[in-house]
């Protein structure tokens, strides 16, 4: 991707849970979106361009040759099964390309459909985020069991930070084995930055995705839904609200067979559900509120774009999902909010007004920052 650090998200759940019905959906979805630059990696990675309502303004006032929407790619894995990190199953194998999304969507299937079969036999949601998170637990304890031996070799080295970092995978391991994920484990900035490089799947954010049945969609949304699909997922919801993540519900089939209409006919179609709108939308929001993203624009040259980043996140590392050179070789950043940006009516009329402010290396960057980066290659 050229350097390209999109934000990304990693489909993953049972086997038969509707990963890629969903998957085909957003992707066609998106390729029927048609004026995002389409760069189709492998054929389970898709992106997925983001509506973005700033952008265009911010396109009335640059009038770039291009203004390119933030995306986020998605990616389909094979389903994982009891023992996919003892090697059962095609899943192991997958969970290496998951290792560096930004985050999970976990499908759980809620729909009840006896010509769909269910790797463990009968419906039972909460049971089976229980068997997917157990997988990614158990993968993380490989990756620390490996990280423990090396750390232990350079214990020798006699250096400090060897040993701090032997406690940490073992304070690590210990909770890890109790079933706490490394998401929730309390730790130090320095601990946290330390853990953040062994890329554990538990470190990652997780967003559940519950299939429930197109029946069943409307009420569950409107939140009186009395169904046996509408059940789980109110078991599934709860679940998720206790630990802190959020839950969205989709009806994946249907969401595929809405891409098969014209514009016209889907909003027929919803409107007779009594469905307010398309799951790639609310998947979409669900992923933006839920995982605390924001998004910041650049300028530069002939395109304008936007760009998403989770919260937090400083402005060289911002600049590092644009390029990595970009990164390494940051200086600083110009900045200005959309909303000065639109009210000064151009760029450089907002730099003579004196409003454009010198970020550093420490900058978090805001929500709707515009960005003009200065680095060295
Ligand atoms: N009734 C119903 N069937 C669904 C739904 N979503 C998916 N299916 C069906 O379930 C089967 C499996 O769907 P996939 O999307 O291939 O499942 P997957 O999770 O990608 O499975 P693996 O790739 O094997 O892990 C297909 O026959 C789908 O048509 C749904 O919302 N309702
Ligand atoms: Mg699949």
């Amino acid at each position: 991707m050229g350097g390209n650090m999109m934000y990304s998200m990693g489909i993953i759940g049972l086997p038969n849970v509707g990963k890629s019905t969903l998957f085909n959906a957003l992707t066609q979805a998106a390729a029927a979106a048609a004026n995002y630059p389409f760069c189709t990696i492998e054929p389970n990675i898709g992106i997925v361009p983001i509506p973005d309502q700033r952008l265009n303004q911010i396109g009335d006032v640059v009038r770039p040759e291009k203004l390119t929407p933030s995306a986020i790619q998605f990616i389909d894995i094979a389903g994982l099964v009891r023992g996919a990190s003892r090697g059962e199953g095609l899943g192991n194998q997958f969970l290496g390309h998951v290792r560096e999304v930004d985050a999970l969507v976990h499908v759980i299937r809620c729909f009840a459909d006896d010509n769909v079969s269910h790797v463990e036999g009968n419906l039972e949601p909460l049971r089976d985020r229980g068997i997917v998170e157990t997988e990614l637990l158990l993968a993380d304890l490989q990756t620390l069991e490996k990280r423990q031996a090396r750390a232990s070799r350079y214990l020798k080295t006699g250096e400090e930070k060897h040993k701090i970092e032997l406690r940490l995978i073992e304070n690590a391991m210990e909770q890890l084995n109790q079933g706490v994920p490394a998401r929730n484990l309390t730790l130090k900035s320095d601990e946290q930055s330390l853990l953040a490089e062994f890329h554990l799947l538990t470190s990652l954010p997780v967003l559940y995705c519950a299939n429930v049945s197109a029946e069943e969609l409307a009420d569950i949304l409107d939140g009186d839904g009395t169904g046996p699909c509408s059940r789980h997922y109110e078991a599934l919801r709860q679940a998720a609200q206790e630990e802190g993540a959020g839950c969205v519900a989709i009806a994946a089939q249907l969401e595929a067979e809405l891409q098969e209409l014209d514009e016209e006919e889907r909003q027929e179609f919803l409107t007779e559900l009594g469905i307010p709108d398309a799951g790639l939308d609310r998947l979409v929001r669900a992923a933006y509120e839920q995982l605390d993203l924001v998004t910041f624009y650049t300028v530069k040259g002939p395109e304008t774009r936007a760009w998403i980043i989770p919260r937090g996140t400083k402005a060289p590392q911002a600049a590092g999902r644009i390029h990595s050179d970009m990164e390494r070789g940051f200086i600083r950043a110009e900045v200005l909010s959309a909303d000065e940006l639109i009210e000064s009516g151009s760029f450089a009329r907002a730099r003579d007004a004196g409003i454009l402010r010198s970020e550093g290396k420490e900058y978090e960057v805001q929500d709707g920052d515009v960005m003009l980066i200065r680095f060295n290659v």
